[in-house]
């Protein structure tokens, strides 16, 4: 079988290898001709772990296109943002449609992986690539099917978790759970296209809400002067609490974004949209938390230790760093990101060394596991004086973190 992957990004390119290397025959294409040209010289457009290898495993049966072939399958994976006005921005999905709609003939299978509102598939995709004569579930085959994986373990959970195949017709989605068991050893669940795009929702906007929760707790513990990492850990002993963890917001492409995709097909009081808004006001109240550590001080040198949305990755879309620094310097501070894996960010990234040298305060944004080593470092600067905010609790409590006030506190020492 040839399968065309259209969208050489986070999602598109692990998944052209893992069906590269289960013996499809597969063309990349994006409409960035570099990510072509890149890929068909043994070079990845980024880090994940276990792609090099995959890269290599697919060996021959993967290679990148810079003009569209026809194909048997075509498998969509193009970026969906979120607009200024907080609706999904479809123009690359509509654009990737008609782009692939002239190869689109009888027996023709497309398959869209795009998070999009719910009824995308079939009412803005259908029209794109029906024609006189050539009909979804009649003469071609149409699928929504979600994507499934975390970065930083993208390969293991695209493998290894289920996969919701939503299709137009029985037919489609038959042909599409065919194409996806040839590498996912997880369950793969059919339902129809409408369906698998809410669930997809569903997913992202569970976890949105419920980090919003530990944020909403972590500064209910802040004013009651008690520790939310100690809180939060001893509720989690009950059998059914699942509280997540607190942070200076929630970043990625996915969780920042996919909950709006539900709001704007929803009118009545929504607590998702809640818990985005007192998700995106996390970065402002870290800011709050670092400027009361600094009691006033003015034009100070803010270090912001990590500029990826969180821990060991080097990727950086919607990263809280992003409005921390920007809040910082609207206040008239002068913040300094430093991380260790990421490379391309809206301010410029510094050494770690560079960044903390002559530092007033430091904020610990992201618990990369590479800052673990510099707990003693921290210390020290702390005992000189310098103000250190811990957003991710990564070294335990020892220095203010959010969620338990601007003083250092032990577990357990809330009166
Ligand atoms: N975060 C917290 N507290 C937590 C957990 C996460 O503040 O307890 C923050 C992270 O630091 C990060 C953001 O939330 O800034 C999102 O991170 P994440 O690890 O929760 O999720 P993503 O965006 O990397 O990946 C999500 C996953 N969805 C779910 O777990 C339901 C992944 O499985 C999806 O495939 C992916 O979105 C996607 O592509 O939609």
């Amino acid at each position: 079988m040839k399968i065309c992957v259209v969208g050489l990004g986070y999602m598109g390119i692990p998944t052209a290898m893992l069906l590269a290397k289960s013996g499809c025959e597969v063309i990349g294409y994006d409409v960035l001709k570099e990510k072509a040209e890149m890929l068909n010289m043994g070079q990845l457009p980024f880090e994940e772990k276990g792609l090099k290898e995959l890269f290599a495993e697919a060996g021959e049966n993967f290679r990148a296109v810079t003009k569209l072939e026809q194909a048997d399958a075509y498998l969509v994976a193009v970026p969906t943002p979120v607009t200024k006005d907080n609706k999904c921005d479809n123009s690359y999905v509509e654009s990737a449609m008609r782009s692939i709609a002239p190869f689109v003939k009888k027996g023709v299978l497309v398959i869209l992986e795009s998070t999009v509102r719910p009824r995308t598939t079939t009412d803005v995709v259908r029209p794109i690539l029906e024609k006189p004569g050539l009909k979804a579930g009649e003469d071609f085959m149409l699928a929504y099917v979600s994507e499934k994986a975390i970065p930083g373990n993208t390969i293991h959970e695209m493998v290894n978790n289920d996969r919701i195949v939503g299709g137009f017709d029985e037919k489609s989605g038959q042909a599409a759970a065919k194409i996806y068991a040839s590498f996912v050893k997880g369950k793969v669940r059919l339902t129809d296209c409408t369906t698998a795009e809410t669930v997809k929702l569903m997913e992202n906007s569970y976890r949105d809400v419920n980090i919003a929760l530990a944020n909403e707790l972590a500064k209910i513990c802040e004013q009651l002067g008690i520790n939310a990492w100690e809180a939060i850990s001893l509720a989690n002993h009950h059998p059914r609490v699942h509280i997540h963890q607190p942070g200076p917001g929630v970043g990625g492409h996915c969780i920042a974004v996919d909950p709006w995709f539900l709001i704007e097909s929803y009118e009545g009081k929504s607590i998702i949209k809640t818990a985005r808004e007192i998700n995106d006001a996390m970065p402002e109240h870290t800011v709050k938390l670092i400027e009361s550590l600094l009691e006033g001080k003015k034009n100070a040198k803010v270090a912001i230790l990590g500029a990826a949305y969180k821990k060991n990755v080097d990727d950086a879309r919607e990263s809280p760093t992003e409005q921390i620094a920007q809040i910082l310097s609207r206040k008239g501070h002068n913040a300094v990101v430093t991380d260790p894996f990421v490379k391309k960010f809206p301010e410029k990234i510094v050494s770690f060394d560079e960044a903390v040298n002559n530092a007033d305060a430091v904020i610990v944004a992201v618990d990369h596991d590479a800052y673990k080593e510099k707990e003693n470092l921290l210390a020290e600067m702390m005992q000189r004086g310098v103000k250190v905010l811990d957003t991710r609790n990564l070294f335990n409590s020892r220095f203010a973190t959010l969620g338990k006030g601007t003083q250092p506190m032990e577990k357990g020492t809330g009166k």
